[in-house]
């Protein structure tokens, strides 16, 4: 067990490095938004192991390297100057966190800042979900996060439409109107993975280990959009169920199918299990924009999937807010969907 030095927010025990062969290299799908045919090909890969790249994307890496930047100086502050920063009362699921994720019990070799995105007209404003007021330096860092947030949601429509496009949808909006919608509930995650202390030792003493970053689980959500520093870690879970590490690429962005895409596709896209491992000596950093619904979204499987699935219909209706409220009852590696199927 390694247990943390007095000192840093709180002591919790996480399991030692684990002794365990590296998974194998992904075959990721790489798609260029520029391509003529880029919906048929992301159709393709949602249909496949709900997991691709995105390239020709158009988000100036300038933006990606100062987000990069900041949020490294946000992880280097202590962790009370961290939660000070954030200003987000306790008991709020927003804000910083160290190691705890979600409120059942998981934890993870992380540090992270989860914010909400309200979608108000243009901008994409984040707000820490809490009364308290964020400090100056934080509200540098939130403005260039909402900077991002505007780039990488316009992004996660274009990809939405180009599904729609795909899947022959009548309905051309279908998925983009979700997402654009005033109330929609999207939110940002910036996650940081330290380098465990052991693997700070010399490759001869540590065992090639493993540790558990973020424990495996599927995005509830429709789609999320994540970027990365060039650190690796990222695996998904394979159409067979094993798993296999994603190549990291700080030009590019990955794209996972969530639960909801799951709903809406009847099930002919699957969300695509994920985690990250902690084996690298440098830290990680990843930002991940999850787009969601309006809360009262009343969401089914769209009709034109139903019909060509031979008129059966695997999911019953419901709201976002419920599937939420459901999913925050769950251990992340759970599987949220099948309280949803219909028989
Ligand atoms: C996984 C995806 C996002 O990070 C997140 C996570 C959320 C949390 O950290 O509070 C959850 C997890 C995520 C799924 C099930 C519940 C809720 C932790 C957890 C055990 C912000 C989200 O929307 O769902």
């Amino acid at each position: 067990m390694v247990v943390l030095a007095k000192g840093e927010l709180e002591e919790i025990a996480l399991p030692a490095v684990q002794k365990a062969a590296a998974s194998p290299v992904a075959d990721v799908p790489e798609i260029d938004l520029g391509w003529e045919d880029a919906a048929a090909a992301v159709v393709a890969a949602c249909e496949g192991n709900g997991f691709f790249k995105v390239t020709g994307h158009g988000v100036a890496p300038e933006l990606l390297a100062r987000v990069e930047a900041a949020a490294a100086a946000f992880f280097a502050m202590t962790p009370p100057e961290k939660e000070a920063a954030a200003g987000v009362p306790p008991g709020s699921p927003f804000g910083y966190g160290s190691k705890r994720i979600g409120s059942n019990g998981d934890l993870g070799w992380v540090e992270y800042l989860l914010l909400a995105v309200t979608a108000a007209g243009e901008t994409a404003p984040l707000s820490a979900g809490g009364e308290a007021s964020p400090s100056p330096a934080f509200c540098l860092f939130r403005d260039l996060l909402n900077e991002y947030v505007v780039a990488v949601r316009s992004m996660a429509c274009n990809l939405l439409g180009l599904i729609a496009e795909g899947l022959g949808l009548r309905e051309k909006d279908a998925l983009v109107r979700l997402v654009s919608h005033e109330e929609s509930d999207s939110m940002l995650r910036v996650n940081h993975y330290p380098p465990h202390p052991e693997l700070k030792l010399p490759l001869q003493l540590q065992g090639h280990g493993n540790l558990t970053g973020f424990g495996e689980h599927t995005d509830p959500q429709i789609i999320s959009v994540l970027r990365s520093n060039d650190t690796s870690g990222l695996e998904i879970s394979l159409r067979d169920g094993s798993w296999a590490s994603v190549p990291p690429d700080r030009n590019s962005f990955f794209v996972n199918v969530g639960d909801l895409l799951q709903v809406l596709t009847n099930g002919r896209f699957r969300s695509v299990r994920h985690r990250v491992m902690v084996s690298s000596p440098r830290p990680r950093v990843s930002v991940i924009f999850f787009a969601g619904p309006p809360p009262q979204e009343r969401l089914v499987p769209l009709p034109w999937l139903v019909a060509e699935d031979g008129g059966h219909r695997r999911y019953r209706e419901f709201t976002w807010r419920e599937y939420k409220a459901s999913a925050d009852r769950t251990k992340l590696a759970e599987n949220r969907l099948c309280h949803f199927e219909t028989e």
